[in-house]
């Protein structure tokens, strides 16, 4: 009992009274110096545990530019290297923030083949696929020239074993013949004039096949709904009174053409031109077409004008047909069209007020709207790959113009929070821009413009913001199973959707802003409106041979022009 009082009572509660230890200097002294000593080697292990963590990234950083110096090596050996044609050698922070994006690719790529391979579309918040489009491995395909570009060798041969095996178009279900052109047929065809590899270009002549039957209205102007199987076709029902829609009914010149020059078969071709000389028939001095159009007569509905959503990319391929046929004779309808339609894009710009960004407005018969879509961004890229059509006046003209939305496209994403542009903007005077739509879908349309003006331009500032961009998509988007947009670009509510898109053409266009120009030269290559790139080939009207030679090139790291 006595000692059981010792070590509850006085025996051990006497150490913790401050009374014991005055009593005892020496002992005051040992307990001081233990304290001491035991701070200095936490002290100490917290200080390496952080040096270790610099380390690792100075490492991780160095074992990047060593890939980048051994794919340059291989390069040599193929008889490339990686000066840009004017042999400067490259910029080392090109270099490195290039592998950065490069690793934004594999983080998105490896997070799709875990948790959602073969589906359209992940979701990385709950760790799953899901079939926007039917089941045809929309982003699997989309991304196939990219990791191509990026030397990404394991992951493409993957991919391409799965489009050779278990790619199968044979669905009871109703496309959307727009977005199956742009990211199934383009994504195909692109890894076709890439890889040489004829398994694709026989899936693009599958799918390209099961669109067709899309094509028989009274005009030739599509319907945007087709069943795969049953080749049964539709408009939407939410378009006004069965209307086609501009956009989606003028966009897939760029394939079918492609298409045709590399099967020897004019069918798809006709097809899709045949939409273009029935628009001309009536086309408007201003070159601006309403956004819906009725297949049965030709005639446009009273209904918006935007350079945004729905009429973007007929303006955009207007131009680049007349780029994919070498600018020559036959192809100047389309350049005509598209300079008429320049003509009418200047009726429609405007400048805010107090900071004069410009910008491009909507119409809706006599009134304008003043607002305009991030989707719109596409069109500083467009202006300045045309701008070198014209006389030298109109071509700074242009280009001017072109600086000057990119500079309005680069503050949607800067005025905002996260730094990322939200859907759409309003311009209202004195106030300059303010957010409409306010998600952020990871789109591409800044950063391609970005991508055009710096190969055109040479000006490093838009490889600045292009870098700042991608930043802003690192912090708020990357999560730690793939990327995922935002709800809110104020709050960065995320949301659960890696759009294909993302890996087609975001990372894609990010990665060539860093990459040499003669690296899917402009020179040679004309990309479709989800980035993927088609060779320029010589337009020949006998179409019963094939015209294209392809390079067939061993995989051997990245591609370098
Ligand atoms: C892509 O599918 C294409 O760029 C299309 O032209 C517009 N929408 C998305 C990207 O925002």
């Amino acid at each position: 009992m006595a000692r059981s009082r010792s070590i509850s009572g006085s025996g051990v509660w006497k150490y913790l009274n401050p009374a014991y230890y005055l009593r005892r200097p020496r002992r005051l002294a040992l307990l001081f110096f233990l304290f001491v000593s035991v701070s200095m080697v936490v002290w100490d292990r917290m200080n390496l545990a952080r040096e270790h963590e610099v380390e690792v990234i100075k490492l991780t950083e160095e074992v990047l530019r060593l890939e980048q110096m051994l794919e340059e090596l291989r390069g040599v050996g193929d008889g490339k290297t990686l000066m840009t044609h004017k042999d400067v050698p490259e910029d080392p922070v090109d270099i490195e923030r290039r592998q950065k994006v490069k690793e934004a690719m594999i983080h998105a790529w490896s997070s799709y083949e875990k948790y959602a391979w073969g589906k359209d579309e992940l979701q990385p918040r709950t760790k799953d696929g899901t079939d926007s489009f039917g089941g045809l491995g929309a982003t699997m395909i989309d991304s196939l020239d990219t990791l191509y570009i990026m030397g990404l060798d394991e992951q493409f041969q993957k991919a391409r074993e799965w489009v050779a095996t278990s790619l199968d178009f044979d669905k009871d279900y109703d496309a959307s013949m727009f977005e199956t052109t742009i990211r199934v047929v383009g994504g195909l065809l692109s890894t076709y004039d890439l890889s040489g590899d004829k398994i694709f270009l026989e899936k693009a002549k599958d799918i390209a096949d099961r669109l067709l039957p899309a094509w028989n209205t009274p005009t030739g102007i599509p319907y945007n709904i087709i069943n795969l199987r049953s080749g049964s076709a539709h408009n939407p029902s939410w378009a006004a009174g069965g209307d086609s829609i501009l956009a989606d009914s003028g966009t897939e010149q760029l394939e079918f053409i492609a298409l045709s020059q590399r099967t020897g078969d004019p069918k798809y071709q006709q097809k899709v031109e045949k939409v273009i000389t029935e628009l001309n028939k009536n086309f408007p001095a201003d070159g601006l077409l309403p956004i819906y159009i009725n297949p049965d007569n030709a005639n446009p509905s009273y209904s918006t004008i935007t350079f945004g959503a729905m009429g973007d990319s007929f303006y955009e391929y207007l131009l680049k047909v007349w780029v994919q046929g070498n600018k020559t004779s036959e192809v100047k309808l389309y350049r005509e069209m598209w300079e008429k339609s320049m003509k009418g894009l200047l009726s429609l710009i405007k400048k805010s007020t107090p900071s004069s960004f410009t910008y491009i407005q909507e119409k809706n018969g006599n009134s304008y709207n003043d607002k305009m879509d991030e989707l719109a961004c596409f069109a500083p890229g467009m202006l300045a790959l045309g701008a070198s059509g014209y006389g030298p006046d109109e071509e700074k003209k242009f280009l001017t113009l072109a600086e000057e939305l990119a500079w309005t496209c680069y503050n949607f994403y800067q005025s905002t929070p996260t730094k990322l542009a939200g859907e759409n903007y309003y311009f209202s005077a004195g106030q300059d821009m303010s957010v409409g739509t306010s998600w952020n879908i990871l789109r591409p349309e800044t950063v391609e413009s970005l991508f055009y003006l710096w190969r055109l331009t040479g000006n490093k500032t838009y490889q600045e913001w292009g870098w700042n961009i991608f930043q802003a998509f690192e912090k708020n988007s990357r999560i730690e199973s793939g990327y995922v947009g935002l709800k809110d670009v104020n709050t960065g509510a995320k949301d659960n959707k890696m759009q294909s898109f993302f890996l087609a053409e975001t990372l894609k266009y990010l990665y060539l802003l860093f990459s040499p120009s003669s690296v899917i030269s402009l020179d040679e290559w004309v990309f479709n409106t989800e980035a993927h790139p088609l060779k320029i080939v010589a337009r020949n009207n006998d179409q019963r041979k094939p015209t294209i030679t392809l390079r067939q090139r061993r995989f051997g790291g990245e591609i370098k022009g």
